[in-house]
């Protein structure tokens, strides 16, 4: 088989790799860790912070003062619940993109009027199938399907059941602001795809003074710090990296043109690494970019949802204006 190669984008006066990096045979994270380090600048997708231990701390993150969006999105749902649940309807079908505990579905399960269906849709397939075994224990006339896939590639899902009434996608969290804005609206119009005839509930952060923001992200306790770091400490457990975590600092900054927060790991002083046998440098404060989350505005999230063939309906929010979750009717 012909090996896979990684052409590292380059720039004028830089060196070109001596020979191309083997990549055949690594798990995607290996692939992904080595394109990243490859690159310049440098930069990883967000979804490999999500293993057993990084799961671990992000729910610790959703319980920091400082971490206002799980808080406040919970807030809108209970106090919300009978209002979506009249928009979802009866006997519904409803489609949760990533998953994860399960903990906010409940909020409209309680409030829907006899659900007929719930698929969740994770790619970590061990916790998905505890929190669906534990959903379906509570909710004995609730078919509970898990969908083992990453929601982020094209979808295929079962048939909607017979008799089912709409099909409805929930996407809490503002996860969405984890995606560049080319992705955004690639999920997006996957999902208006998959959902076709019914609807949408998706959750959006909203842009604020930077100062909460910044806060959000730099919490006291350290717990996101330890949530970025654990990305090099997940390359040390299963790339045989030897990444020396005090040597990288995790730095968070608001970038105000684009709207965004961005997370980074900054390299404290000139080093080598080896991942999956390969060495890298890194200079003194060179970085490799792990997460961007943007905020958005009421109508920047329509405008973004309008562009991927939703029709926007009604938008509940709290009375902080922190944070949104927006109804989005599918096309027929
Ligand atoms: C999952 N996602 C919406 C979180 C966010 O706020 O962007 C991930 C996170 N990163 C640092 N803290 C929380």
């Amino acid at each position: 088989m012909k090996p896979a190669t990684f052409a590292a984008p380059r720039r004028r006066f830089e060196a070109v790799p001596a020979e191309p990096l083997e990549t055949a045979g690594l798990s995607a994270f290996g692939q992904d860790m080595l394109a990243a380090l490859a690159a310049s600048p440098r930069s990883i997708a967000p979804k490999y912070f999500y293993d057993a231990p990084g799961s671990a701390l992000f729910d610790r993150i959703c319980e920091l003062p400082e971490y206002y969006p799980t808080r406040t999105e919970v807030g809108i749902l209970q106090a919300q619940a009978v209002h979506i649940a009249e928009a979802i309807g009866p006997n519904a079908e409803i489609v949760e993109f990533g998953a994860g505990s399960l903990l906010k579905i409940r909020l409209l399960l309680d409030a829907m009027d006899r659900p007929s269906r719930y698929l969740p849709i994770d790619i970590s397939g061990e916790h998905l199938a505890q929190a669906a075994a534990r959903l379906q224990q509570d909710y004995a006339g609730l078919e509970v399907l898990p969908v083992v896939a990453d929601y982020t590639q094209d979808l295929i899902l079962p048939r909607a059941a017979p008799h089912a009434g709409r099909r409805v996608g929930f996407f809490p969290g503002s996860t969405i602001g984890n995606f560049t804005p080319p992705q955004a609206l690639h999920f997006l119009r996957m999902a208006a795809r998959v959902l076709r005839g019914g609807a949408l509930l998706l959750g959006a952060d909203l842009f604020k003074d930077p100062a909460l923001l910044h806060a959000a992200y730099n919490d006291a306790q350290g717990v996101t710090a330890a949530f970025n770091l654990n990305l090099l400490a997940r390359a040390n457990r299963e790339l045989g990296a030897d990444f020396v975590l005090s040597q990288f600092a995790h730095s968070a900054f608001y970038n105000a043109p684009l709207r965004r927060i961005e997370m980074h790991l900054v390299s404290l002083r000139e080093q080598q690494v080896t991942v999956c046998g390969r060495r890298f440098s890194f200079s003194e404060g060179e970085s490799l970019h792990t997460e961007n989350s943007h905020k958005f505005t009421v109508d920047s999230l329509r405008a973004l949802a309008t562009e991927a063939g939703f029709t926007p309906g009604r938008v509940w929010t709290d009375p902080n204006q922190l944070f949104s979750l927006h109804w989005l009717q599918a096309p027929s």
